[in-house]
């Protein structure tokens, strides 16, 4: 029986001489395709000996590192669900998804151990690690201590349809969702990939981005892998870094923020780019200025595609046809991708509305919210994304806005109900809006509105205080404004569109 195991595909695609380099790392150290056979086959036999039940999930939150990819990729080859949490989540946060996933195995930082264990243990979860930073009790000295013979691992027999990993996005409303992305998900968007951007012998991938969202963890390294390619590993993006590496790669990807960095390096020039094949950009719209600028200075197009957690990529700009700045290019291979008005009609060629999709790389649904994920998809199957777009007469998809109330910044998702409700728990606060406002170098940027309950005294810097002790950093509003009204239309509701018109200029 075929094993559809995503791990079986990209570990078939290793090259023949496992000897050589998979991954160098900015710290000088080389890993080759053998280590990372080697070290999987014992991550996967050391997870299989915890006696995990079918399904488990092995949360994991560590600084980015070769070891952690080797995590997820030995979490995939055991057949169990990988679920990567971003390292700027506290507790509160964390506290929420391991409530909600309930992971057989949590796998934290050392500086974390403490508070993240005790949230562990209080859900139920037995098995807390960490990676490698601490060398006693870490997940690799157990590997390491397993008996001879553990270096080699059957690849653990999956569907398409069984679970590979399960990703937390946030909502309008309420709490975060778990998008549970199966085997196939996303070992059909890796092949469509390969072929797209036309993966060739000898690429090597430069990966700058952080590994526990869609776009570090699977379209980077799935690329790469599924390629037999070398990637140049940065634990944290660096611009003068990446720009000295460029002679020895031929592919980067980036969100925008990286681009617009990137731009700010006097070394990026012509000839430092004269080996690059491509430039990738996508999770946030890239800025026509970032777009035309690159060409000028580098004299390459970059390409924007479009994705989401849920479906992986969906969109791109061609490889070799003309790449419009501004458009997301169009609907990848296998994926159907319409426009339709409020009342679920199909829009003519060149009408904005929203962007619905199906295909082979649309998610099994939310994790444990199947009313949830019935909202999200119409009768006959399409996901509804939440962006607004058109498509153009020669096909070209443009994101024109989202009707989901979200901010991207630097290619983080911020959701301004989540932290208008951490606002409005706050003593002397009547209410709150959080709306995001063009920035310079992340895009996009939040912005706090608050209106005091009569006779409370409020101090915005406190606000943002208080805001920076409970939520990951990049969800922090970048300022604060103490007022007397929020604007509302005649139905009573908060026009954001008025707010956002209002401090547009606050970063230009
Ligand atoms: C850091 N800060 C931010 C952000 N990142 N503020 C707003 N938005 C951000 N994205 C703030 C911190 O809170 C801190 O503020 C200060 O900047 C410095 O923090 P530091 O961590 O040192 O920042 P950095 O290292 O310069 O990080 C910027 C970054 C990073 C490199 C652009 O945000 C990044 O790696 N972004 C990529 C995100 C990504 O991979 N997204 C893909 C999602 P203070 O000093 O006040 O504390 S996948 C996706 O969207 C879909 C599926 C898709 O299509 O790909
Ligand atoms: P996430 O929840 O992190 O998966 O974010 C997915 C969202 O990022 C999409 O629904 C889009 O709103 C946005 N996005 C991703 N790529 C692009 C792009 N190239 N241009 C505009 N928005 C994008």
């Amino acid at each position: 029986m075929k094993n559809n195991n995503l791990f079986a595909a990209l570990r078939a695609a290793f090259p023949k001489d496992l000897d050589a380099v998979a991954v160098e790392t900015d710290t000088g150290l080389n890993y080759s395709w053998r280590d990372l056979e080697r070290s999987t086959a014992m991550l996967a036999n050391l997870l299989q000996s915890l006696d995990l039940p079918p399904g488990a999930r092995i949360a994991v939150q560590v600084e980015k590192s070769v070891e952690a990819m080797m995590l997820y990729l030995a979490t995939l080859r055991a057949g169990y669900v990988f679920l990567p949490l971003n390292t700027a989540y506290q507790s509160a946060e964390i506290e929420y998804f391991i409530a909600n996933a309930e992971p057989s195995v949590v796998v934290c930082s050392k500086k974390n151990f403490g508070w993240v264990s005790k949230i562990a243990f209080k859900a139920g979860t037995q098995n807390v690690f960490t990676l490698d930073d601490d060398r006693t009790g870490s997940l690799l000295e157990r590997a390491a201590a397993l008996p001879e013979g553990s270096d080699r691992h059957e690849v653990v027999q999956r569907g398409a349809d069984d679970l590979a990993a399960i990703l937390y996005t946030s909502g309008t409303t309420g709490r975060s969702k778990g998008a549970m992305l199966s085997h196939g998900n996303m070992l059909s968007n890796a092949l469509v990939l390969k072929d797209y951007w036309a993966w060739e012998p000898g690429d090597v991938l430069i990966h700058a981005l952080p590994i526990f969202h869609v776009h570090g963890l699977f379209v980077a390294i799935h690329g790469a892998l599924i390629n037999g390619s070398k990637m140049i590993w940065l634990a944290k993006f660096d611009p003068r870094l990446v720009v000295q590496k460029l002679p020895e790669a031929t592919v980067f990807m980036g969100v925008p923020t990286l681009y617009v960095r990137l731009l700010a390096e006097p070394g990026l020039t012509r000839e430092a780019c004269r080996h690059m094949r491509l430039f990738i950009a996508g999770s946030a719209p890239l800025l026509i200025e970032t777009f035309t600028e690159w060409q000028e200075r580098t004299g390459h197009t970059i390409l924007e595609r479009y994705g989401m957690s849920e479906t992986a990529m969906l969109t791109s700009n061609p490889y070799k046809g003309e790449r419009r700045g501004g458009t997301v290019g169009f609907a990848l291979p296998g994926v159907s991708l319409r426009v339709q008005d409020d009342a679920g009609q199909p829009l003519p060629t060149g009408e904005i509305g929203g962007i619905q999709v199906k295909g082979p790389n649309v998610f099994k649904g939310y994790w444990r919210m199947p009313e949830k994920t019935k909202e999200e998809f119409t009768a006959d199957g399409y996901f509804k994304t939440g962006d607004v777009g058109k498509i153009d007469e020669r096909g070209y998809i443009t994101i024109v806005g989202r009707s989901k109330d979200l901010i991207i910044s630097g290619g983080y998702n911020v959701y301004p109900a989540e932290i208008e409700g951490y606002i409005n728990d706050m003593s002397g606060v009547a209410e709150s809006a959080v709306i995001g406002v063009p920035h310079p170098d992340f895009g996009e940027v939040g912005v706090a509105i608050v209106i005091a309950k009569p006779g409370a005294k409020l101090d915005a810097e406190q606000i943002i205080a208080r805001l920076k002790a409970q939520l990951a950093n990049f969800k922090i509003p970048k300022r604060c404004f103490i007022v007397g009204e929020l604007p509302r239309n005649t139905m009573g509701k908060v026009q954001k569109n008025v707010l956002r018109e209002q401090h547009k200029a606050l970063f230009a």
